[in-house]
């Protein structure tokens, strides 16, 4: 958790955050979860205009003391949901966060997140930093 912290303390302060141009992102939302919940979920587009595939490894945020990189999937009728290490953007292709696919998974926060309120999330490809506004909302 310290570890997470400092992370957080250098992309506020390190003045280090670059663009990634051939990254771009849309749609990014945050799904409004009941005041008892314990996690929430983002969602969102990558896309990737460049020719080489990118690899986001991490997600960062300074509203969340923790972003992990989750999937879910149905196995024998049973939904399910597992850690992703890394996810892969294809070369001129995209990436789609989703309810029931792949998607970012938050402890929820102490004060609780509404309809209208905005979440930064810090998306790492390698040594590229992206910033990404998200939406607070109550479904897609
Ligand atoms: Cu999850």
């Amino acid at each position: 958790m310290k570890r997470i912290l400092l992370a957080c303390t250098l992309l506020v302060f390190g003045g280090s955050v670059t663009a990634e141009s051939s990254i771009n992102v849309t749609n990014a939302w945050v799904r409004e979860a009941p005041p008892s919940a314990r996690m929430l979920a983002a969602y969102m587009t990558i896309e990737n205009s460049g020719d080489e595939e990118r690899v986001l490894s991490a997600v960062t945020s300074p509203d969340f003391g923790h972003v992990m990189l989750h999937k879910s999937e149905v196995v024998d009728g049973v939904a399910r949901m597992s850690h992703v290490g890394e996810l892969a953007i294809p070369a001129q292709g995209r990436l789609e966060l989703a309810p029931g696919s792949y998607h970012l998974m938050m402890p929820a926060p102490k004060e609780r997140l509404t309809e209208g309120d905005q979440v930064t999330f810090e998306l790492v490809f390698g040594d590229d930093r992206l910033s990404v506004q998200a939406d607070v909302r109550k479904k897609p």
